[in-house]
């Protein structure tokens, strides 16, 4: 079986509807065909200020969320970035192939850390990018599924790895993104020329999956679209009405041409009505879920622990692998 590996940040509160349609919904179906694995990722969670006691709970509620989202981890192997040392280890050996310029390079750092203030963002948030390409590398993963935000981190990834590759002999898997089109960038409900993003949507913007499921309602039922009356799938002219058309599609399993026809002559209120029950239907029982394996934290503890044990036994080896081939000397 061809091998995924992604991530997730252990985000306070909840995942949100850019996360799972984008990601976390690839991942569950990803576990049926590939071998799998999938973490939490805290080491990342600590690139900007965080609370202890926050993250530690937060990291079981990511958790939660991927259970309730469908990860089975008798199908998948479910840990924590942190549990896994070699993250941190392989990560200094690619800090050392980066060069500085190209580093400067990665988008996300440029908007992180222009958010914060330059002089304030961390060192760690500068070389989080290169974090992310040992964790890839490390499960020697062919495919890497992902939003469309993190495709510039995967060019890195096969940048680095051919790197290392050419100097010291073939040691890496050069992964590919998995980033299925119709749900590479989910937008914000107010402002869909923006992906929907924890940091940058407003609170109207952002579906928060485990808000109130008739607070979820509201939003859809407020979702910006446009002067128009017509539902049809168009990005460049109407690009609320297509937003909200892919979350209708994806959730539902229909097509978008069945939807516009369904909607032909309807106003933007039935398309709205609609996709808030739709919506709803869909919250509901994942916060239910979500909850109940929250109520059962050594179960969830126990996952993660067996997670962290399967995922070891790979990152090991490819770690010595990679220490042995830059020159480092065995320890007996
Ligand atoms: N709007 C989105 N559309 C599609 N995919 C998205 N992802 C995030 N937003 C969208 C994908 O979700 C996965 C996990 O991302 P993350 O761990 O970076 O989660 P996050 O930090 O909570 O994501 P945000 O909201 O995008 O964070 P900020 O605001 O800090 O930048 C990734 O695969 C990502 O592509």
């Amino acid at each position: 079986r061809p091998r995924v590996l992604s991530g997730i940040q252990p985000t306070a509160g909840s995942f949100h509807l850019g996360n799972y349609l984008g990601a976390v919904r690839q991942w569950v179906a990803l576990q049926e065909t590939h071998d799998a694995f999938y973490m939490v990722v805290d080491l990342h969670a600590i690139t900007v200020p965080q609370d202890p006691e926050e993250l530690r709970a937060n990291t079981r509620l990511a958790t939660a969320q991927l259970l309730a989202a469908g990860l089975d981890p008798d199908r998948c192997t479910l840990f924590v970035q942190s549990h896994v040392p070699e993250h941190a280890q392989l990560a200094w050996v690619m800090n050392c192939l980066t060069g500085f310029g190209e580093a400067s390079r990665m988008t996300q750092f440029k908007d992180k850390s222009a958010k914060q203030g330059a002089d304030r963002a961390s060192v760690g948030l500068f070389t989080y990018p290169i974090l992310q390409v040992a964790d890839i590398l490390l499960y020697q993963a062919h495919e890497v599924p992902v939003g469309e935000d993190q495709r510039q981190h995967i060019e890195l990834t096969r940048d680095l790895a051919t790197r290392f590759n050419g100097r010291f002999g073939d040691t890496f898997t050069l992964p590919k993104p998995y980033i299925l089109k119709e749900t590479a960038k989910i937008y914000d409900l107010q402002d869909p020329a923006v992906k929907m993003s924890k940091s940058a949507s407003t609170p109207k913007g952002l579906i928060n999956l485990l808000d109130e499921p008739k607070a979820t309602a509201k939003k859809v039922k407020s979702a910006v679209t446009d002067t128009d009356t017509v539902i049809r799938y168009d990005v460049a002219e109407k690009p609320g009405v297509s937003n909200l058309l892919t979350i209708y599609s994806v959730l539902t399993g229909t097509e978008i041409a069945d939807l516009e026809e369904k909607y032909a002559g309807k106003g933007y209120g039935a398309l709205k009505t609609d996709l808030a029950e739709v919506m709803v239907d869909f919250v509901t029982p994942f916060r239910e879920r979500t909850q109940q394996y929250l109520d059962d934290p050594e179960t969830l503890d126990s996952i993660l622990a067996k997670g962290a044990e399967k995922a070891r036994a790979v990152a090991a080896e490819t770690l010595a692998q990679a220490y042995e081939r830059v020159g480092f000397l065995s320890a007996k």
